[in-house]
C-alpha cells in the first residue's frame, strides 16, 4: 500500500477510503481491500471498519483509527476534518460520560445549519498557550502533569502574558516576529478570580519608624498595581486529583491618585493607569540571555509578590504561628526568575508580620530550593542594584542584609579568602554592581539540583564550586523528564494503541517503566512490522504537513531526519547544515551507479531565534539558502531535501517528532544542561545522533551505546581543544563546505560573512570544525543502520523501551521524595 486516501461525506465525516498501489492506482480488488484493511487496522488497533461508523463509535478506538490513518486522507476536505477533529480530541480521549456520539451529531448539525463556511471556524481554532520560550517553561508543563497525576498537592504560579512566544514568520527565508496575542477571543481553559486579587507596589522611599522604642525600616511604595489571579486547572490522568496552575495578570489598581484627578488632569492619569496594565503584557522571548530590563524585573516582582501574598494568605487561614511554616509549604524555585521572592518573604515576616530577623532567615532558609536550568557562569542571571535600588528600595536593602550576614559567617568558615569570599558574595561589585540572582538562591535554599547527572557536576566542580565545597549535601541532581501523557497519548495515538496492545496494559501511561516490556517482543516479525507501519503512518502526516507549508513533496522512504528546538550557536544548527551541504556535494560529484545506494534523506530543521539574536537569524536564512538550492535540483531528486519548518511550537512538535526516524542534539559537549526534546523523541522510537552532553549520557546508560549514534568531544576534552585555538585539526570537507558558504555558492555571500566567521579555525568556540569528522561518521552510521529495515527498527523499539526513565513521572517523585518532603494525597471523593 502506498497511501490511503479518504472520501468525506459533507464536510467532515468519513464516507468511505480506498488504498492505492505504490504506482498510485487505487486497489479496486474488493477482497484484498478488505484483507488490507483489516491488517491496517489490526496493526493499529482499530476495529478494522474505515468508514464513517468507526468514527462515530464510542468506543476510544474511533479516534484511535481515526488518527492512526485508515482515515489519513489528502486534500482540503481532510484539512478541514483534521481542524475540526483536532478541537474535538480532549472529548473524545477520555470520553468517560460517552459524549461523544452527542458531541458528534451537534457538531454535524451545527455545521451543517450554519451559513458560515467551515474556513471561518479556522480563526477561532484554539491555538498554544505559549507562556514560555522554550525546555524549561515545557518542562514546568510536562511536571505540572505530573504532579497533577500522581496525586500531589502542588500548585504553579506564573504570568497570564497577553502576548506569548512571537509568532515566527518567514519572509524571504528571514525570520520575522508577530505578536501572537493569545487571548483575542478568549480562553475558555481559563477561570477569572476576581475576588482573589492583590496589590503590589513598586518604586517609594525606605523610612524609619518607631516600634516599641526601636527603630525599623518600612517601604513607603510609590505605585500599585492589581494583581488578578486566572486558574488553569490541570486534571490528572486515571485520578480525581486536579491542581491548579494560577497565573496573574496586572490590572490597574482601584487606588486612585486623588491628587491627579483634582488637579483636573484626567487624561494623563488613565494613560499612566494604563501603563501599569503593561506588566504582564508580553514574554521576554530570550531564553538565555538576561538583558537587566526594568520592565523584565517588574514582572518578576509582581509575580513573586502576588504568588507569595496568596501563600502566604491561604497558610493563616489555618496556621497562626510561622514556626509552622516550613512544615506546610515548599516553594521550589524554577530558576533563578521567582528569587526575588527570597527577599520578598523575609520583608513579609519581618517588616509586616514583625518577626525577629534572625527567626525569619531560619523559617525562610527551610522552605526554599532551587534547580538552575543554565550551565556556563555567564548564563547567570544578574540584576544591577540601581534597577533594583529605585523599583525596590526595600528589597535592595534586605538583599545587602542577607549578604553581609552571609558575608560575615563565610568568613568564619573560610577565612579572609578575598577571592573566594567575593566569588560567593551576592552582590558582584564591578562596572555595573549587581545582585547575583543564583548566588542568592544557593545560599537560602536547602537543595540545590542540577538537571541531569552531568549537569550537575559541571556545578559541582565548575559553576558553583565554591559553594559545592561549602555546602556538598546541599547539591543533587534530578533528570529531567518529559510527560508521556502528551508526548505519546496525546501526540501519536497510533503508537499508544500498539503499545497497550502489545504491553497487554494501558498502565504504562502512568507508569513509563512499564515500556521496559517491549524489549521481550522485539524479536517478534509480527510486532516489527506493526511498529513500521505506526512509523510510516506518523510520516504520512508529516509529509503531508511538510507540504502544506513549504510545498516540497518528500518521499516516505527517505529517512526523515529532524532537528528543531530553539536556534542556538550551541545548539549547533550549522554542524547540521553544514553536513547537508556536505551530503549535497557528495550527491553531485557521485557516479550516478552509486547514487542508487544512497540513503535518500529528507532533513528537516525548526526553531525560533531570539529577535535580536543576529547570528541564530542567520543560520535561519542560510537554510533556507540551501533549501532553496538543494530542493529545486533536479538532478538530486528525492535523495536529498531540506525543509525548515516555520513557527515550530508544541502543536509542531506534536506532528513532527512521531513522524522523525532520526533527531539530531547536537550541543558542544557541556552546554546544554539536560535537553528535553531527545525524550521525547526517544519515548516516540525515533533514533537519536547526539553528542554526549546533558541527558544523553543517562539515555545511553537506559539504552545502551549500540542503539544511538554518538558522535564529538566529550565533556573532558572540550576545553583542551578550545586551548589549541588556531592550531586545532579540522577535516578537509569541514573546509570545503565553509568555503562554498563563503563563496557564495548559496547566494547572499556578504551577509553570510560573520556567520561564517564563527567557525573559522581559531575562532570556532563551539568546535563545529574540530567535531565534524565525526559527526560525519555518526551521520554514515545511521545510513548504514536505515538500509536494514529490521535492524533500525529494533533499535527504534529499544529506544522507547528505554525511555520510561525519562517520564517526567520519575523526575517528580524524585522531588517530592527527596526535595520536597511531600506524600500523595488523593482526591477523597
Ligand atoms: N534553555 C536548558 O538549556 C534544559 C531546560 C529545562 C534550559 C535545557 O538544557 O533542558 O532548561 N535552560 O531544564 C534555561 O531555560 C535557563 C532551556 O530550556
Amino acid at each position: 500500500i502506498d497511501r490511503a486516501i479518504v472520501e468525506f461525506e459533507g464536510d467532515f465525516f468519513i464516507k468511505r477510503f480506498f488504498v492505492t498501489d505504490s504506482h498510485g492506482n487505487k486497489i479496486e480488488d474488493l477482497e484484498n481491500l478488505e484483507r488490507i484493511k483489516r491488517a491496517l487496522a489490526e496493526a493499529i488497533g482499530g476495529d478494522g471498519d474505515g468508514t464513517v461508523s468507526v468514527v462515530k463509535s464510542t468506543a476510544n478506538r474511533g479516534i484511535v483509527v481515526r488518527r492512526a490513518g485508515l482515515v489519513e486522507g489528502f486534500g482540503e476536505r481532510k484539512a478541514k476534518a483534521e481542524r475540526m477533529f483536532s478541537l474535538m480530541d480532549g472529548f473524545l480521549k477520555n470520553d468517560p460520560f460517552s459524549l461523544q456520539k452527542d458531541i458528534l451529531h451537534h457538531v454535524e448539525y451545527t455545521v451543517a445549519r450554519s451559513r458560515f463556511n467551515f474556513d471561518d471556524y479556522e480563526a477561532y481554532q484554539e491555538g498554544d498557550a505559549a507562556l514560555g520560550n522554550g525546555g524549561l517553561a515545557r518542562f514546568s508543563a510536562c511536571q505540572m502533569d505530573s504532579l497533577a497525576t500522581l496525586d500531589y498537592p502542588a500548585w504553579g504560579y506564573g504570568l497570564r502574558y497577553e502576548y506569548g512566544l512571537f509568532r515566527q514568520i518567514i519572509v524571504d527565508g528571514f525570520q520575522h516576529e508577530q505578536p501572537d496575542y493569545w487571548l483575542n477571543f478568549g480562553n475558555p481553559w481559563e477561570i477569572e478570580r476576581i475576588h482573589v486579587t492583590y496589590e503590589v507596589k513598586f518604586y517609594g522611599t525606605v523610612e524609619d519608624v518607631d516600634r516599641n522604642g526601636e527603630k525599623h525600616e518600612v517601604w513607603i511604595p510609590g505605585e500599585t498595581v492589581e494583581a488578578v489571579a486566572y486558574d488553569n486547572p490541570i486534571p490528572g490522568y486515571g485520578t480525581r486529583n486536579t491542581i491548579n496552575l494560577r497565573l496573574w495578570a496586572a490590572k490597574p489598581s482601584n487606588h486612585f491618585d486623588l491628587e491627579a484627578y483634582n488637579t483636573g488632569d484626567y487624561i494623563n492619569s488613565i494613560v499612566n493607569r494604563q501603563r501599569t496594565e503593561s506588566i504582564s503584557n508580553v514574554l521576554y522571548p530570550d531564553d538565555r540571555s538576561h538583558q537587566g530590563k526594568e520592565m523584565r524585573l517588574k514582572q518578576q516582582y509582581f509575580f513573586v509578590s502576588a504568588s507569595l501574598q496568596d501563600i502566604i494568605r491561604r497558610f493563616k487561614e489555618a496556621h497562626n504561628n510561622f514556626d509552622e511554616l516550613p512544615e506546610k509549604v515548599a516553594l521550589h524555585l524554577n530558576d533563578t526568575h521567582p528569587s526575588l521572592s527570597i527577599a520578598e518573604i523575609m520583608r513579609i515576616l519581618v517588616d509586616e508580620e514583625q518577626l525577629d530577623w534572625n527567626k525569619a532567615w531560619n523559617i525562610v532558609c527551610k522552605i526554599f530550593s532551587f534547580t538552575t536550568h543554565t550551565v556556563v557562569a555567564e548564563g547567570l542571571e544578574k540584576i544591577p542594584t540601581d534597577l533594583l535600588g529605585s523599583l525596590l528600595p526595600r528589597h535592595l536593602q534586605i538583599l545587602y542584609k542577607i549578604n553581609s550576614n552571609f558575608m560575615e559567617e563565610l568568613k568564619k568558615r573560610i577565612g579572609l579568602d578575598y577571592n573566594r569570599l567575593s566569588r560567593m558574595s551576592i552582590v558582584e561589585e564591578g562596572a555595573v554592581k549587581s545582585i547575583r540572582m543564583a548566588n542568592l538562591s544557593i545560599i537560602c535554599s536547602h537543595t540545590v539540583n542540577g538537571v541531569s547527572k552531568l549537569h550537575s557536576d559541571t556545578l559541582k566542580m565548575r559553576t558553583f564550586k565554591d559553594f559545592y565545597e561549602l555546602w556538598p549535601e546541599k547539591f543533587q541532581y534530578t533528570t529531567n523528564g518529559v510527560t508521556q501523557r502528551r508526548w505519546i497519548v496525546v501526540s501519536n495515538p497510533s503508537l499508544c494503541a500498539l503499545l497497550s496492545k502489545w504491553l497487554g496494559t494501558e498502565a504504562w501511561i502512568r507508569n513509563a517503566d512499564l515500556l521496559t516490556g517491549l524489549r521481550d517482543h522485539v524479536d517478534n516479525t509480527g510486532f516489527r512490522h506493526e511498529w513500521k507501519m505506526v512509523k510510516r503512518l506518523n510520516k504520512m502526516r508529516l509529509a503531508e504537513y511538510i507540504e502544506t507549508m513549504s510545498g516540497v513533496k518528500v518521499s516516505l522512504d527517505a529517512m526523515f531526519d529532524v532537528q528543531v528546538k530553539r536556534i542556538h550557536e550551541y545548539k549547533r544548527q550549522l554542524l547540521n547544515i553544514f553536513g547537508i551541504i556536505h551530503r549535497y556535494d557528495c550527491l553531485k560529484n557521485m557516479d550516478k551507479n552509486d547514487r542508487t545506494k544512497v540513503v535518500p534523506r529528507v532533513c528537516i530543521i525548526g526553531g525560533k531565534a531570539a529577535p535580536g539574536y543576529e547570528i541564530a537569524k542567520k543560520i535561519i536564512k542560510l537554510c533556507h539558502a540551501v533549501a532553496e538550492k538543494i530542493n529545486n535540483d533536479a538532478d538530486i531528486g528525492d535523495l536529498l531535501k531540506l525543509v525548515f519548518i516555520p513557527d515550530y511550537n508544541v502543536s509542531v512538535a506534536e506532528m513532527v517528532i512521531p513522524g522523525a526516524d532520526l533527531s539530531q542534539h547536537l550541543s558542544t559537549a557541556g552546554h546544554e544542561a539536560s535537553g528535553t526534546g531527545s525524550m521525547k523523541f526517544l519515548m516516540n522510537g525515533c533514533l537519536l545522533l547526539a553528542t554526549a552532553d546533558g541527558s544523553t549520557v543517562e539515555i545511553i546508560e537506559e539504552i545502551g551505546s549500540d542503539n544511538l549514534f554518538l558522535f564529538g568531544a566529550k565533556v573532558q576534552e572540550v576545553a583542551e581543544l578550545r586551548e589549541k585555538g588556531g592550531a586545532l585539526k579540522v577535516p578537509l570537507q569541514f573546509a570545503r563546505v565553509l568555503r562554498m558558504v563563503r563563496d557564495g555558492y548559496f547566494g547572499d555571500k556578504d551577509y553570510f560573512k560573520s556567520l561564517c566567521d564563527t567557525v573559522e579555525v581559531g575562532n570556532d568556540f563551539y568546535l563545529l570544525g574540530s567535531d565534524f569528522g565525526s559527526y560525519l561518521e555518526a551521520q554514515a552510521a545511521a545510513d548504514k543502520a536505515f538500509v536494514e529495515p529490521e535492524k533500525w527498527t529494533k533499535m527504534s523499539i529499544l529506544s522507547a523501551a528505554g525511555s520510561g526513565r525519562f517520564s517526567s513521572d520519575r523526575t517528580i517523585r524524585e522531588y517530592a521524595e527527596r526535595t520536597w518532603k511531600i506524600d500523595p494525597c488523593q482526591c477523597p471523593f
